[in-house]
């Protein structure tokens, strides 16, 4: 994992760099430049590297994923969306710059990352084309902006579990599983099998998430929290610490089964799984 996230991070720093005449640049700098703990791109080379395929190849791709996960943090602190004021353990995007530049900083994200993939002239084009189709689709209207919508359709609501989970197979699993599916498209494989695993993986990442917010405290976690203020139902109001304890190391078996299942070298992945499951923040 170390090794992935080291390369990510030494990409970003290469291509992004915090032009001072530029608002725009120094805005899209602050937010992707440390902090974030890299796990969908992360997640995305264990998958190229199960596949035994020469995962550096393949970095831009990764970086391409942690622009679109860092555009969706931007947009979902805003005033009209969380209104939060702390992430990746700096003040967010809009309070260090302004809403506008934060608007259009996530625009640009999200919109750069496709043209990165685009360009990775190294890659045949059926595998490129793959996984533009597979990230547009997991970023998008039927993907994790439809998530947004109903976690924000569903604020001050008492939800049922099977809500919840509608609400982040979609916010929170879809992108996660296009980077699963994402790899298998790079290695030249089919990308189907990593769907259901990476939803899966997408809940659980959830659950932990509303764990993590019940028993520790928002400087450990770098970031704002408030689901409270927003009268969000969570794995953990809707079950208590344990019920949600209990649904979490269920997802994970059920995750480590399905990944035995596949043709590929599950020893690359095991690792990132762990450090997924054992996370602090
Ligand atoms: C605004 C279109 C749009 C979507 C926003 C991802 C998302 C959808 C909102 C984030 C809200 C949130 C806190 C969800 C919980 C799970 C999650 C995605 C946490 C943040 O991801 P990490 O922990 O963050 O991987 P870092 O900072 O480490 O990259």
């Amino acid at each position: 994992m170390q090794a992935y996230v080291e390369a990510v991070n030494e990409r970003i720093s290469h291509l992004v760099s915090a032009d001072k005449d530029s608002d725009l640049s120094a805005a899209m700098h602050y937010s992707l430049i440390n902090g974030g703990k890299r796990i969908r791109p992360a997640l995305f080379l264990s998958i190229v590297d199960a596949f035994r395929e020469d995962w550096e190849a393949f970095i831009d791709m990764a970086v391409a994923l942690e622009m679109v996960h860092t555009y969706s943090l931007i947009h979902d602190d805003l005033p009209a969306m969380d209104d939060d004021v702390m992430r990746r353990g700096k003040p967010t995007l809009h309070v260090a710059f302004s809403e506008s530049t934060a608007i259009l900083s996530g625009d640009a994200l999200l919109t750069d990352a496709f043209s990165l993939i685009a360009n990775i002239d190294t890659m045949n084009t059926s595998r490129r084309l793959c996984a533009i189709k597979i990230l547009s689709e997991g970023a998008g209207s039927k993907g994790m902006v439809k998530g947004q919508m109903l976690d924000l359709k569903y604020e001050n609501t008492d939800t049922s579990v099977k809500t919840l989970n509608h609400i982040h197979a979609h916010k929170t699993g879809r992108l996660i599983a296009a980077a699963m599916m994402m790899g298998a498209c790079a290695a030249g494989e089919d990308p189907t099998a990593f769907e259901s695993i990476g939803i899966e993986l997408g809940l659980a990442f959830q659950i932990q998430d509303d764990i993590l917010e019940a028993t520790t405290d928002e400087t450990t976690m770098g970031k704002s929290f408030s689901d409270a203020k927003h009268n969000k139902s969570t794995y953990v109001s809707y079950s208590g610490i344990d019920g949600a304890k209990q649904a979490l190391s269920h997802r994970f078996q059920s995750i480590r089964e399905a990944l035995k299942n596949l043709p590929i070298d599950v020893t690359k992945i095991e690792p990132l799984i762990q450090a997924i499951e054992t996370r602090t923040h």
